[in-house]
């Protein structure tokens, strides 16, 4: 059996990065599969301080998002995290199966925790709930971002030890990560990855972006001195980008943009960008707007809460049998 788990945090405006890397991902792969399930994870998202009005506000709008992008709820469960309450009972759970030194060697928690003089204890253990998120639904396949690879690995090094510990109980999740537009990088500085959180707003692009702010961005990417339009992350991470960005928007190789741009310099290749990311983007955003009826949404969160609970509890009663809990 073929099941599909994911989630994003309502911790920003969601990014092109996050819709490349994660929400398209989520919609082809919701066919593909014997059952998928999608997750607004708002307890991961206060692993940073999140103002409480935006943070009820955004988990709605991811929802929304995910629909908007395609997530159809008769194939798929989309439901709010902290509304399954086996997600913070098994991640505990998984705490105390975890290593101090597993969790230190995480590079997003390094990376989030680099410079802050306050850090909360939960970004330091937010893989561990990431892997209770996983396996409380024997998620076969994880469709993520580069960036995630990291934390699926944790999972299936935690679920392997209690396997071997207590007996088999957990499924071994792969991570599903695409091979091409895995990390979307940062506009202003491309040898980082977008992200929704930054504190740059011309770092990113807002999936929900109005054309005219997100061509500004575009037309003020960082690119470099040379004006020739060739693909090498290493040396050209700023021109590689826009054209991961394109041939993705597009659907057009690499190669055949690299072979029709030649001789042209950055700034036509920038405003064409625009061109074809504005009437994709168009796309999903008028399906968002169309599907601005709070009701439907929360009913359709709420269904899917009560199919994950369904499972999650399963799973949760599984755990603690296994590792000696009274069950009475
Ligand atoms: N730049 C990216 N390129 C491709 N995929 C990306 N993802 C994130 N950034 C990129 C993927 O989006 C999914 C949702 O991510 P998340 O909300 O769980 O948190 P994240 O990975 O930490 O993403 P952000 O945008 O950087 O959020 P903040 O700023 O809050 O930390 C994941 O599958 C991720 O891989």
């Amino acid at each position: 059996m073929k099941r599909i788990f994911s989630g994003v945090q309502p911790s920003g405006n969601p990014t092109i990065g996050n819709y490349l890397g994660a929400f398209k991902q989520f919609v082809e792969l919701q066919h593909d599969a014997d059952s998928a399930i999608y997750c607004v994870v708002d307890l991961h998202a206060i692993t940073v301080p999140q103002d409480p009005a935006k943070l009820r506000k955004r988990s709605r709008e991811i929802a929304q998002i995910y629909l908007a992008c395609g997530v159809d709820p008769s194939k798929a469960s989309i439901f709010i995290q902290s509304h399954v309450k086996e997600h913070a009972e098994l991640g505990w759970l998984l705490q105390c199966m975890t290593y101090m030194g597993e969790a230190n060697r995480m590079t997003q928690y390094k990376d989030k925790s680099e410079g802050k003089a306050n850090v909360n204890v939960g970004l330091f253990t937010y893989p561990v709930l990431m892997a209770a998120d996983i396996l409380l639904y024997d998620a076969t396949h994880v469709p993520v971002g580069d960036d995630q690879k990291q934390h699926i690995e944790l999972t299936r090094d935690i679920a392997e030890r209690f396997n071997n510990r207590f007996g088999e109980t957990f499924v071994i999740p792969e991570p599903q990560i695409q091979e091409f537009g895995a990390r979307i990088m940062a506009l202003d500085e491309p040898t980082k990855k977008m992200s929704k959180s930054a504190e740059n707003e011309g770092s990113r692009i807002a999936l929900l972006e109005d054309p005219a702010v997100f061509k500004k961005k575009i037309m003020r990417a960082v690119t470099d001195t040379e004006n020739e339009i060739r693909f090498d992350e290493e040396n050209k991470p700023g021109v590689s980008n826009l054209l991961t960005l394109y041939s993705l928007y597009a659907d057009e190789s690499v190669e055949s943009l690299v072979n029709r741009y030649q001789g042209q310099g950055y700034g036509t290749l920038k405003k064409d960008l625009v061109e074809v990311m504005t009437d994709k983007m168009g796309a999903i955003q008028k399906r968002f707007r169309e599907l601005d009826d709070q009701t439907e949404l929360d009913r359709i969160l709420k269904q899917g809460a009560d199919q994950a609970r369904e499972i999650a509890e399963k799973t949760v009663n599984r755990v603690k049998d296994a590792m000696g809990f009274v069950r009475i």
